[in-house]
């Protein structure tokens, strides 16, 4: 099996974590997909990694379908077996990977040039990270796909993106207005899925 990750991406670590979670053995080809030389697209024809390639020759992406397919393959079950029961699990990774998006969008914006930086657009995401968190938060007092008994999809995918605003956008101080969150998250990202996936610092 084959992963094409970039070691920055969010929605990569967060199947990196999987991967480690179920101890499934795997090849990463490191690919950064902003660069010219690229073979991402060979792989995802979006052109965004996370992909992987199966041992049987089959590629997948995006990272929940990845996620998906990994439950297929063993390991420590990330996802209850029954459809329904699944999807509360489904939405706070929605939830999470959504956060990332806006993350990813915000941190986009600020590398442009400062005069071609739009602070409405930045608003727009910064707002949207907000709100979700106090979602985050909000599953995570109900133990709705968050902190519901063992290690879920939900927890990795909320790990990663509280991870990732910690890594683009450290300037949120997101601990601050969401105590419990952090508390949670301080015990989730000393894991060694999670110590042996940080980014490094670019
Ligand atoms: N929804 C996708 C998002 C993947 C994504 O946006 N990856 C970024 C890296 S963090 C990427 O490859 N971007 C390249 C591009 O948008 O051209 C997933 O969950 O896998």
């Amino acid at each position: 099996m084959k992963l094409i990750a970039s070691l920055t991406s969010p929605y990569a670590r967060k199947i990196r974590v999987i991967l480690a979670e179920k101890q499934l053995p795997f090849e990463l080809e490191v690919d950064i997909p902003w660069v010219p030389e690229t073979q991402v697209a060979a792989y995802n024809p979006l052109g965004k990694v996370p992909a992987l390639v199966a041992d049987d020759g089959e590629v997948w992406f995006d990272s929940p379908v990845i996620a998906e397919y990994l439950e297929t393959l063993g390991g420590p079950a990330l996802l209850p077996e029954e459809r329904r029961a699944a999807l509360p699990v489904r939405q706070t990774e929605a939830l999470a990977d959504g956060i990332t998006d806006a993350a990813v969008a915000a941190f986009l914006e600020s590398r442009r040039p400062a005069a071609q930086q739009d602070s409405a657009t930045s608003e727009r995401q910064i707002t949207k990270i907000q709100r979700g968190l106090a979602a985050l938060e909000e599953r995570l007092e109900q133990r709705k796909g968050l902190d519901a008994g063992s290690l879920g999809l939900g927890d990795i995918a909320a790990g990663c993106a509280l991870a990732y605003l910690d890594f683009r956008l450290p300037q949120l101080a997101w601990r601050q207005d969401h105590p419990s969150l952090a508390a949670w998250a301080a015990e989730l990202l000393a894991r060694p899925s999670f110590t042996a996936s940080v980014p490094p610092a670019l």
